[in-house]
């Protein structure tokens, strides 16, 4: 019997787990067996975490869904462990687990598929933060305070800060300040520039001021319930509502350290399969393989279901491509947006209609596997 263990109840491990049991249901003689472990007992829709910071706008089930009903189907072939991976041996090939009771267990496998995904450098309301139960009261708390802030101050002007921003800008109009701090000289630096130039412009008009070359230290909490942050020139601003959504940062802190890159990622080559470490592959926001974006996550996830089927069969793994073209598409407000695929600007109408819904209608597929 072949033990497949996958980490992360997300994009990576929820979608490459129903992608293998679907083929291997069809083509395989082998008998096999996948170990899903996750911290988190539901998927998160993330994709529309801007959105849903906005008190009112979308409702907890349709951002969370709970992960083990869409794989009842396929029986004892599949496993679910709500528990933290905490540790890796890749020499007796266990994964380290410590479960929802606090308890540690081992489990052996003979493929080990890291999908942990990242979170921003400070925590926030966008990612998993330890448990669905920890994550959906975070969204509460700040929900309930984006309702009682009359001035915000997002850090961070990558697509999640811009996101954030501008939904802020566009539900409440001059009735909230909402300022964006850029640590560049202008917003989603590393993208082309009329795309910078295009979404800095929609923030404008939507009332968002944005401060560039701006360094933000932590916070300090004040007596009146403001935040005080001190600003890299030495200026002080206060707001009601600090929201961080700079950084990303690969949660691999439990994959011994010889197997990651300087900033944590988790190496891997062109099978996506970890050197040193057999059997063990790495996809998603932990890997260091492409961006870390959900459409790069996709196209990890269904090569590696598709190696994972040839391995278990005794069959060489086929190389992965990683993409050298750049894209991104970012709503700002509901009503405008940019975007780009390779050097190619999106325009902002296209975005803004693909994009309407935050494809919150593929939760539910995406969980249950009937969209793969
Ligand atoms: C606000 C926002 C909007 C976005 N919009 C877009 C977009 O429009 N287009 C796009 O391409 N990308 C977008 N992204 C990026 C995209 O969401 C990520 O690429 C995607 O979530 C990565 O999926 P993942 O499964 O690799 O990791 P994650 O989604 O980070 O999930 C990791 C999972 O692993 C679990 N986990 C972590 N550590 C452990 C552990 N030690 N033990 C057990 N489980 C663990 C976590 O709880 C979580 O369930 C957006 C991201 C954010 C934050
Ligand atoms: C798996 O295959 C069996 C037999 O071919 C079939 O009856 C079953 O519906 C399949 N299950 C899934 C989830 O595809
Ligand atoms: C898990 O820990 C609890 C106490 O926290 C204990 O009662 C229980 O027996 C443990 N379960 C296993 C399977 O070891
Ligand atoms: C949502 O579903 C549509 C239609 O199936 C698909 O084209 C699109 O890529 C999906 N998007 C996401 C983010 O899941
Ligand atoms: C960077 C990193 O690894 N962050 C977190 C990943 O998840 C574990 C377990 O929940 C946390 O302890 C880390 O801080």
């Amino acid at each position: 019997m072949k033990h497949i263990v996958i980490v992360g109840g997300s994009f990576a491990g929820v979608s490459t787990a129903h992608r293998f049991l679907k083929n291997a249901n069809k083509s395989m003689t082998t008998p096999y067996k996948v170990t899903l472990v996750s911290r988190d007992s539901h998927f998160f829709w993330n994709i529309a975490a801007s959105r849903a910071l906005i008190p009112g706008q979308i409702p907890d089930e349709k951002l969370f869904q709970p992960i083990t009903g869409g794989f009842a189907q396929y029986g004892n072939k599949f496993e679910f462990i709500l528990g933290t991976a905490t540790g890796v041996d890749v020499d007796g090939k266990r994964l380290v687990v410590i479960d929802a009771e606090g308890n540690e267990t081992r489990i052996g496998y003979d493929y080990l598929v890291l999908g942990a995904g990242s979170q921003t450098k400070v925590d926030g309301p966008f990612k998993s933060s330890g448990s669905t139960e920890a994550l959906r009261e975070r969204l509460h708390d700040f929900q309930k305070w984006v309702k009682d802030a009359t001035s915000v101050v997002i850090v961070g002007a990558g697509p999640t800060g811009i996101e954030t921003a501008g939904e802020l800008a566009f539900e409440y109009g001059k009735s909230k300040e909402i300022t964006l701090i850029s640590s560049g000289p202008t917003v989603l630096e590393n993208r082309p520039a009329s795309v910078s130039k295009t979404a800095l412009g929609q923030l404008e008009t939507l009332g968002v001021q944005v401060k560039f070359n701006t360094k933000v230290k932590e916070p300090v909490q004040l007596p009146n319930g403001k935040q005080e942050l001190i600003l890299s020139g030495g200026e002080r601003l206060l707001a009601d509502l600090y929201i961080p959504t700079f950084g990303v940062l690969p949660n691999s802190s439990f994959v011994p350290s010889q197997f990651l890159d300087s900033s944590g990622f988790i190496k891997v080559d062109e099978y996506l399969s970890v050197e040193g470490a057999e059997g063990v592959f790495a996809i998603g926001d932990v890997s260091n393989v492409e961006a870390p974006q959900f459409w790069f996550v996709e196209k990890q996830s269904t090569h590696m279901a598709k190696n994972l089927v040839l391995a278990v069969s005794g069959k060489p793994p086929v190389p992965y491509k990683a993409s050298t073209t750049g894209l991104m598409g970012i709503h700002i407000g509901k009503k405008s947006g940019t975007g780009h695929f390779g050097n190619v600007k999106v325009p902002s109408f296209l975005v803004s209609m693909i994009r309407k819904t935050l494809f919150i209608e593929n939760l539910s597929r995406t969980v249950d596997g009937s969209m793969l």
